[in-house]
């Protein structure tokens, strides 16, 4: 068995793992209709990682739809228009939009389908109207739609109850507001509902592009977390058997293969603007200078001293309890440091001791917390 060190990872391959799979993730395609001036982009802003709406690359498919993409962000938008005009040139928008839908629905692979909608109306207007009845009847035969109320900015919630009474065929009626609105007496009501449309989509979209999703959105950094640890801890689980498994346990923490997997997983699960640059700091910070402090050797000492049958450490190998108990710490170390940072609203300005003592202080705690487990 090859001895590692501390320094013996290969930071071009974690690079390059983190690219592809990137890259293998199946981006939803989500449609936004509503009428003009609803708030449709001050919602698609509001909701991901980067200014989809101005900076985007809108690609116009048709007339009336506009497709929007950013190569940092994994989701394609797809913007209708148009909903407002006369009854005939409805009619032609609405066919155009169909006709889009029902190409992409022939595909067999399913990146190319039409995953969800989110129908917008705003809560002020206290009325829908018989044609957008209409619409999100044909639309929820083609695929789950949610029915959004944005601008929402009073208590008044009678518009709200007469719309659930209606049974439409929708997955949920969410209540929003997408940007702090500015009332009287410089009154201020903050942004709300966010997280529930996010997580409402989460649960609506299909499997494959729920990962995706989970990146490319910036609200609901606790369903990041969420998703982080679920995948963690399922692979981890199925990483380590019960027998021996050939990790030195004096390098505990060295980046092994297993571990460049996890945070790869996790670093794309969060999403990151400048992904490479600070997974770089990070993973320099993991498997760094501070090996010895970060592996706390003394601290794995101890924390094999607790664990009963511990005296069969032989031969550089460790148990697979043991195993899984130090991998699953710097997984939730990690998590731990992802979750910080996507508060951060600078996160270029931290430097790399900054992100490094974070990582170190997490990991700690936690196989502090986890040795009890094992
Ligand atoms: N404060 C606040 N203003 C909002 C909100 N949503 C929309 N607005 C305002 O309403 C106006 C229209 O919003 P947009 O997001 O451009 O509407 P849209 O649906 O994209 O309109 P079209 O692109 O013309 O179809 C803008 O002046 C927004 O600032 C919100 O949640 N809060
Ligand atoms: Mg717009």
């Amino acid at each position: 068995m090859k001895k590692s060190s501390g320094m013996n990872f290969n930071m071009k391959d974690i690079v390059k793992e983190l690219e592809s799979d990137y890259n293998s993730m199946v981006k939803p395609n989500i449609m936004i209709a509503g009428k003009t001036g609803v708030g449709k982009s001050t919602l698609i802003n509001a909701i991901f990682r980067e200014k989809m709406v101005e900076t985007g690359t809108g690609k116009p498919v048709t007339q009336h739809l506009q497709r929007i993409s950013k190569d940092s962000v994994p989701v394609t938008l797809f913007d209708t228009k148009g909903l407002e005009l006369t009854e005939i040139a409805r009619k032609e928008v609405r066919n155009e939009i169909v006709s889009e839908i029902e190409k992409r629905e022939k595909s067999k692979d399913i990146n190319d389908h039409i995953h969800l909608m989110w129908y917008c109306i705003t809560y002020e207007s206290y009325r829908i109207e018989k044609e957008e009845i209409e619409w999100i009847e044909l639309f929820s035969k083609k695929m789950p739609v949610v029915l959004v109320l944005t601008q929402c900015f009073s208590d008044d919630i009678s518009f709200y109850e007469q719309l659930k009474k209606m049974e439409l065929p929708v997955k949920s009626i969410v209540r929003l507001l997408a940007a702090p609105k500015r009332i009287i007496n410089n009154i201020e009501i903050p942004a709300y509902g966010l997280n529930n449309l996010v997580d409402v989509t989460f649960d609506a979209l299909p499997d494959a592009t729920k990962r995706a999703f989970v990146n490319a959105q910036k609200t609901n950094i606790d369903l990041k977390v969420k998703e982080a640890k679920k995948w963690s801890t399922g692979f981890i689980a199925s990483s380590f058997g019960a027998g021996f498994t050939p990790i030195p346990f004096s390098d505990a923490v060295v980046l092994s293969g297993i571990q460049v997997t996890l945070i790869t997983k996790i670093t794309n699960i969060f999403g990151f603007p400048r992904s490479r640059s600070l997974i770089q700091t990070i993973v320099t910070a993991l498997a760094g200078t501070s090996v010895a402090t970060l592996t706390g050797r003394a601290l794995v000492g101890q924390l094999l001293k607790f664990i009963p049958g511990v005296g069969t450490v032989a031969g550089g190998l460790i148990n697979g309890a043991v195993a899984s108990t130090i991998t699953t710490s710097l997984a939730f170390a990690y998590i731990k440091v992802c979750e910080k940072l996507s508060y951060q609203t600078d996160i270029e300005s931290m430097s790399e001791t900054d992100i490094a003592e974070m990582v170190r202080e997490q990991y700690e705690k936690e196989l502090k917390r986890n040795k009890g487990k094992s």
